[in-house]
């Protein structure tokens, strides 16, 4: 096992990391841009290191000064959490060949799956279900796009290869509208990304996001956790997840879920890795592959009792999996809230300092975050201050418990998106399950008329 391990991220996830070294009994570095220094997981990390000021692009994006930070320390792995630099493979790489671990997938690896023309290509011969579409990207040919779209049938997305999370898409219904889209698509993939490929979907109208969580080792084992629904979000942007997703059956779940970990086990993927999916009228649809550890980790560790970060520092040390798929019982019902620093109507940001702050707690409640009574929430990252997460033995039983954590739970000197979550815990639609990923969008578009 490493001696120390450098996190290169900010927030709960990095303490979230940190509790997880600390179980393995590895020493932990906390980076940090000096809008950070103050935080609650500086001051429990055992050394830190201020990698410089507020904005990211200097300090938590900042590659030269991460990996400095792990040389003076005498890091020997580096854990890069999700966002910044943790799906950039060129991050990767320089770790790698400075001589530390990246605790994620190899270089390539990230580099393949970031390439959403080359991931798709690669889940599609691994024999997992994708959206029918393009053969890899468009070419110029403007007869052959005509083509596809018709064969596919209106209406059609086009996509570019660089985006991915929503950016750099494009609904087209008719075929008058075709060829300009590809271009426009095309134009604004070369400004965004400096890459202009594109490549072309049917588009589904009313899909669910499911995503997968796998495990693999350096052993050639890998494993699927089962499934989240994380279909309830706003402009791409994920409100509450959960696990599993109602309606999947355990057949349903073995036949997607065996597919995910043997295309891992033939591109040797290594790591905690996500496979994302659309789902309508029961079937599967292979969008995109996440590399990192996600936001919404813990409502599979709630289902499956696994530690999915420490998964990923043993895989990382080269541990062949102790788990093996028989061994994934999925029990019970988990559902995720993120609690946002922001107007929980018109979602704009809340930055601030926190004057009071209780949190809840009871049975089957988890809360990870950093923020505490005093807490000063910087204006210059992402809103999300904390995650509650509720288990319980059925759905019911999970939203019962969610709602009454939502009733304890006290933040007061900013606003916070607590107020959304109740009302969605009392939503019918919500409540019945299987909402898709227009709902939420189409419920606040009512609520503001
Ligand atoms: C789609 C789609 C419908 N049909 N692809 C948006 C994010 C990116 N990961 C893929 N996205 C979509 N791809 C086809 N063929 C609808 C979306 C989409 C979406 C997907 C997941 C979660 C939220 C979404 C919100 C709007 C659109």
């Amino acid at each position: 096992m490493f001696n120390k391990v450098l996190i290169a991220n900010r927030g709960e996830i990095a303490l979230r990391i940190q509790r997880a070294c600390r179980e393995l009994g590895v020493k932990t570095v906390a980076v940090h841009s000096e809008a950070d220094r103050e935080t609650k997981y500086v001051k429990l990390a055992d050394e830190s290191v201020c990698i410089g000021p507020a904005p990211s692009a200097q300090s938590y994006l900042n590659i030269p000064a991460v990996i400095s930070a792990a040389e003076v320390t005498d890091a020997e792995a580096i854990h890069p959490g999700y966002g910044f630099l943790s799906e950039n493979a060129d991050f990767a790489e320089r770790v790698e060949q400075s001589g530390f671990a990246f605790i994620g997938p190899r270089a390539e690896t990230i580099r393949l799956m970031g390439d959403k023309v080359s991931a798709k290509d690669t889940m599609k011969a691994a024999g997992v279900p994708c959206v029918p579409g393009s053969d890899g990207a468009l070419s110029d040919d403007a007869d052959e796009t005509l083509r596809i779209a018709r064969s596919i049938g209106y209406p059609v997305i086009i996509k570019a290869a660089g985006g991915g999370g929503g950016r750099g898409m494009r609904v087209v219904h008719t075929e008058a509208a075709l060829l300009n889209a590809v271009n426009m698509t095309k134009a604004e993939a070369q400004a965004a990304f400096g890459n202009p490929m594109v490549y072309m979907e049917k588009f589904l109208e009313q899909p669910r996001h499911i995503e997968i969580q796998v495990l693999a080792d350096q052993h050639g084992n890998a494993i699927y956790l089962g499934e989240r629904d994380c279909s309830m979000q706003r402009r791409h942007q994920k409100v509450l997840e959960e696990a599993p997703a109602i309606g999947i059956t355990p057949e349903l779940r073995e036949k997607i879920g065996t597919a995910c970990a043997e295309a891992c086990k033939r591109i040797n993927y290594r790591g905690a890795g996500t496979f994302e999916f659309l789902y309508e009228n029961g079937e599967f649809y292979f969008i995109e592959m996440n590399t990192r550890v996600q936001v919404e980790h813990p409502v599979t560790e709630m289902i499956t009792g696994i530690d999915i970060v420490k998964q990923q520092i043993l895989i990382a040390a080269g541990e062949k999996l102790d788990i093996s798929q028989q061994d994934v019982k999925l029990s019970g019902h988990s559902i995720e809230c993120r609690i946002n620093a922001e107007d929980p109507f018109n979602f704009v940001p809340s930055p601030g300092r926190i004057s009071t702050f209780h949190m809840p707690g009871g049975p089957g409640i988890r809360v990870d975050t950093h923020a505490y009574q005093g807490y000063m929430v910087p204006p210059n990252y992402d809103s999300m201050i904390g995650k509650l997460i509720a288990y319980g033995d059925t759905r019911e039983q999970a939203i019962a418990r969610m709602q009454i954590a939502l009733s304890e739970m006290v933040v007061e000197g900013i606003k916070t998106n607590v107020a959304l979550h109740k009302e969605l815990m009392a939503d019918d639609a919500f409540r019945h399950g299987g909402t898709s990923i227009h709902y939420l969008e189409h419920k606040l578009g009512i609520a503001s008329k």
